[in-house]
């Protein structure tokens, strides 16, 4: 069957890296609506994967659901895994997508319901199948699966279009199209003139005062800033950077600042650091909570939208995560002395003058003023951004006051989210521990990450669809709780090797990616049936058809906030279903910068980490 791959979504992809690898599937596989346009899938054939007969003359008869996989693929040496809906069929087969040839059969495991999505389903174990090909997984009485992929290369267009999304996301910038291709765009927000709200008002600035805070990402699918949710996202690209630095030092992301000596994925991390940096009161330390509107803009582009900016109110919790991401920033960055004079060592004393300013003020939480309506990250419990703060803090500055300050013994790791931030610092102090000071508990460290990664991998083993996400995590940004969990597992595999670790942080990689209850991948431009209408203003309002690329959707949630505001109804109110592919849905498909960065880490993890 002809496959459209409109030329400017081409060559948008090609600025991101992905010429060449662009294969569009218009139907085919078990997706009953594949979108032509978005379903771009990277393969390593140039060749358009065609619908086998066979998918073509079941599919009528088949009314039960879908096989669900990863739908990019995987690496050779991958667990992989495809979940298969409950009928009579008690084996499978993978067959070649393009010699049509049968290359490996086994038997599917004992039906089981899934809770989060009420489904009876059997699963495919077929990791033994490693040799570099296209392939697709057929059950007798189901449609075929969608063709994936067995490459050594499979994940690295998806990790480089994850950050590249960043860039796209850029406040203070005009997006050239030598760079964002279909995707440019003039300047938005330039930020130089932002005013300090009445609640942010202080001695030395009081409310009215203009203040510059350039730069910086917009936080999601709505233009303005927010410390809190900047800290953890600026955070693991920091960490993808620290732990897998072999992914990124030679990669090209077509950004201004490529070839400029620093890594593409740190220039782009900068470009966000440059901005926190502004939100410090430098008169006492203390970071302003966020830099918004007073409302949410309209669906316009950046440049339309101008109204006033204000920073407002300091919090401790504002002020803590940016002490983190500084003492973070300050040791990564410190081996490029010679291209940043000044700046480690700045980044470390802003940290600390955070930090001060945090103890003096442990306990103000953010009370949004009656004239702003915007985004809140309001958060009570604030011991896990101290622990955070204090663990960054020591490892970079290596004071052994900071480790005290963490409280060791009763901080518990958890799986990261915006609001608690405590396993972020675990996840730090793991990664240095031979390098801490001797007041360090070094076997507690390891206790901590080995004992959630296997909490996280007993739900994975027992799980009916083999993931670790449970009813209870399908919470607003639940592909962020999928990416966190695998987070968190690949610690616990680069503590001690156990290869199930892998094998439950890939299997959430591929629940993103389509082995989940929706059939979709959540990864605008990434898979044959993938997200197409974010809610991300700038995908909405530039006229093109296609969202702009490397974007992972909110995902499902059965709270649907936004439903009196969509003319189409949600698909289901089941947990793992409650997904809607539009933009009027903020609650399950906006986009936002502490979603990308953990799909960035986790899709570098799994090219790192994964055996030759
Ligand atoms: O954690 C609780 C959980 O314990 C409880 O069982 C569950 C039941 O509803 O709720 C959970 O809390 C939810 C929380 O997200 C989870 O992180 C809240 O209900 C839910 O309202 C909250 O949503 C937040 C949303 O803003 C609305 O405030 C999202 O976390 C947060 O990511 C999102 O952030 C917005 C910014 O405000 C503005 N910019 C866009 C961004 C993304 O949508
Ligand atoms: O676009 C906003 C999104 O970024 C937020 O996450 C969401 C919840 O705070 O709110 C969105 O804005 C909506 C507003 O809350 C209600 N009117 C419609 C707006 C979306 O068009
Ligand atoms: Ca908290």
């Amino acid at each position: 069957m002809a496959v459209f791959i409109p030329t400017r979504l081409v060559s948008a992809l090609a600025l991101v890296g992905l010429a060449g690898v662009m294969v569009g599937c218009g139907s085919g596989g078990g997706g009953s609506s594949g979108n032509s346009v978005a379903s771009s899938v990277k393969a390593a054939s140039s060749e358009p994967v065609a619908m086998s007969s066979a998918a073509a003359s079941s599919k009528a008869a088949v009314a039960m659901g879908n096989i669900k996989l990863n739908q990019l693929g995987f690496l050779p040496e991958s667990a992989k895994w495809a979940v298969v809906p409950a009928g009579a069929a008690t084996s499978f087969k993978v067959i070649n997508a393009t010699t049509k040839v049968e290359v490996f059969s086994g038997n599917l495991s004992a039906a089981a319901t899934w809770t989060a999505s009420e489904e009876s389903v059997k699963l495919a174990d077929f990791s033994s199948v490693k040799t570099p090909g296209d392939y697709l997984v057929r059950v007798e009485g189901v449609n075929d699966s969608y063709p994936f992929t067995i490459a050594n290369d499979v994940y690295s267009a998806l990790t480089a279009a994850s950050i590249k999304a960043f860039y796209f996301n850029r406040n203070s910038a005009e997006l050239l199209a030598t760079q964002a291709g279909v995707f440019a765009r003039p300047l938005g927000h330039a930020d130089t003139r932002v005013l300090v709200h009445p609640s942010a008002a202080s001695a030395a600035r009081p409310a009215g005062t203009v203040i510059s805070s350039p730069k910086g990402w917009y936080d999601a699918g709505d233009y303005n800033k927010y410390i809190v949710n900047s800290g953890i996202a600026t955070y693991s690209l920091l960490a993808a950077y620290e732990h897998f630095p072999q992914i990124f030092n030679s990669q090209n992301l077509n950004i201004p600042e490529s070839g400029n000596a620093i890594p593409d994925l740190l220039d782009e991390t900068l470009w966000n650091l440059e901005w926190m940096l502004s939100m410090q009161d430098p008169n006492d330390g203390g970071v302003y909570h966020k830099l918004t509107n007073k409302n949410f803009d309209g669906t316009v582009m950046p440049h339309r939208a101008t109204s006033e900016r204000y920073v407002v109110q300091k919090t401790t919790a504002a002020t803590l995560d940016f002490a983190a991401v500084m003492a973070t920033a300050s040791r990564v960055l410190a081996q490029y002395e010679t291209q940043l004079p000044g700046m480690s060592a700045k980044m470390l004393a802003a940290a600390e003058s955070a930090w001060a300013w945090a103890v003096a003020n442990p306990g103000i939480t953010y009370k949004q003023p009656d004239d702003i309506k915007t985004g809140e990250y309001g958060d009570g419990n604030l011991a896990d951004e101290f622990a955070w703060a204090a663990a960054e803090l020591y490892i970079t500055s290596k004071k052994d006051a900071y480790y005290t300050a963490m409280k060791p013994t009763e901080t518990f790791a958890t799986v990261p989210s915006w609001a608690d931030v405590r396993g972020l610092g675990w996840i730090s102090l793991a990664h240095h521990r031979q390098s801490l000071t001797a007041i360090a508990d070094k076997q507690l460290i390891a206790n901590r990450i080995d004992g959630l990664a296997n909490d996280l991998q007993t739900t994975w083993a027992a799980s009916p669809y083999r993931v670790t996400m449970q009813k209870d995590d399908f919470v607003w940004g639940s592909n962020s709780v999928a990416l966190g969990q695998a987070m968190v597992l690949v610690q616990g595999y680069r503590l001690n090797g156990k290869r199930e670790y892998l094998d439950a942080a890939q299997a959430m990689l591929d629940y993103v990616l389509g082995r989940n209850a929706t059939d979709m991948s959540f990864v605008t431009g990434y898979g044959h049936k993938a997200t197409m209408h974010p809610h991300h203003r700038p995908s909405e309002a530039d006229g093109i058809a296609e969202p702009i690329p490397g974007f992972i959707a909110g995902g499902p949630q059965p709270g649907q906030q936004d439903k009196s505001g969509c003319n189409v109804p949600y698909p289901s109110t089941i947990a793992a279903k409650s997904y809607l592919d539009d933009w009027c849905s903020y609650a399950s498909n906006e986009i936002a910068i502490n979603w990308n960065a953990p799909l960035v880490y986790v899709s570098a993890a799994m090219e790192a980490l994964t055996p030759r």
